[in-house]
């Protein structure tokens, strides 16, 4: 038996006014093609298809085509769990049609546990999948009594009578941010103890956009396209292939439709380093260029864009910095560990370097309002 695993597709993503939707065609188009030659069996979507619980339209559009070019040009059986981005409602809705074209979708946790197991045999070879879509701590918890994780580990407990595989979209173990996920400290379960999920065969974890692996057979797949400059390294998908009851794991690189570069440069240097720049890709290649100045040049921009556009790319990002205003400490990587109030901190500081202490009143202000959120259920 064969099988993908890929994630965080965000259909529907911008970067800054830039439409992603050429790149996810590129990647829908090579995902196909590798259900095709790979002779894949079982296609899993860890969560975050979409960008926004309301996709545009195009971008539904997108991802149906894709299922019916799977159902039609495959025989491929497509599993998807929702994520956080993605409203478990919308992607349900048309279950009952997607069911004979072999596509299972879960949309919001059941209170039947049993709802969240699948056996299937294909090629003599038997697996049980247990598919948890994203959760918030009060649907484990409905009378709001009790403890969110001994909840979470009833629903992943089953005797087991074959490999048993997990499909998750949250945070579990300790993991590496690549820093364009939306925090989801909020739910009550901050990160899923590896030990809860060591028991399967394989896991396999949505939400967390740089691939990795966070325990033995854990792995994040990470997504499709880097979403913001920072994302450098290459982007991933997982192949599977149980034999005689025994993964093989084997990590796929995606091929990059489109570079996105980062210039550091300074008022001397910048013109060598865009000059430097390669890495050609299918669309035009993007650059966000952060300067050091002392003090505003005036038509320097201009210069810069120019010098892009001659390298066939354009200034997607332009982030000068002059070096007379104090730097501030940026802990991207350490964005999961912080509170809601810790970040809003942090973005006073940003926003009023020169500012004493945040005001009492704004503080209070703040926690009310994160209350409420945390209080609302249908918010995503
Ligand atoms: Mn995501």
């Amino acid at each position: 038996m064969r099988i993908l695993h890929t994630s965080d597709w965000h259909l529907g993503k911008r970067l800054f006014k830039l439409d992603r939707s050429p790149e996810h065609a590129r990647f829908l188009d090579w995902l196909l093609s590798n259900l095709i030659d790979k002779k894949i069996d079982l296609l899993l979507v860890a969560g975050d298809i979409f960008d926004t619980p309301t996709p545009p339209h195009q971008s539904l559009e997108m991802f149906y085509e894709f299922l019916h070019r799977v159902s039609t040009e495959t025989e491929t059986q497509t599993l998807i769990i929702a994520g956080n981005h993605d409203s478990g409602l919308l992607l349900e809705a048309p279950s009952k049609i997607l069911v004979s074209h072999r596509v299972k979708v879960w949309g919001k946790l059941s209170a039947n546990q049993e709802d969240h197991w699948l056996k299937i045999n294909i090629k003599g070879e038997t697996l049980e999948i247990c598919a948890i879509p994203f959760f918030r701590s009060y649907e484990l918890l409905p009378n709001g009594e009790g403890d969110a994780l001994s909840v979470l580990k009833t629903y992943l407990s089953k005797p087991r009578t074959a490999p048993q595989l997990l499909m998750l979209h949250h945070l579990a173990g300790i993991f590496e941010a690549a820093g364009s996920e939306q925090v989801i400290t909020l739910s009550g379960v901050d990160s899923i103890p590896t030990e809860v999920i060591e028991a399967f065969d394989y896991v396999a974890l949505g939400h967390i956009h740089k691939p990795q692996k966070i325990a033995k057979n854990a792995y994040y797949s990470g997504s499709p396209i880097p979403m913001r400059f920072s994302e450098t390294y290459p982007k991933s998908l997982m192949f599977l292939e149980l034999k005689k009851g025994i993964f093989e794991i084997e990590k796929i690189d995606i091929p990059l439709s489109r570079a996105l570069h980062i210039v550091k440069a300074d008022e001397a240097n910048w013109r060598m380093k865009i000059d430097g720049l390669a890495n050609q890709s299918e669309f035009t290649p993007m650059v966000e260029i952060q300067l050091s100045l002392t003090q505003p040049v005036m038509g320097l921009i201009d210069e810069i864009k120019e010098a892009i556009s001659k390298k066939k790319m354009e200034l997607l990002s332009y982030l000068p910095n002059y070096s007379g205003s104090e730097k501030i400490e940026r802990r991207h990587d350490r964005l999961f560990e912080l509170s809601p109030l810790e970040v809003f901190q942090e973005f006073y500081k940003f926003k009023y370097p020169d500012a004493p202490e945040m005001p009492a009143d704004l503080k209070n202000d703040f926690k009310e309002l994160i209350q409420k959120v945390s209080n609302a259920p249908d918010q995503a």
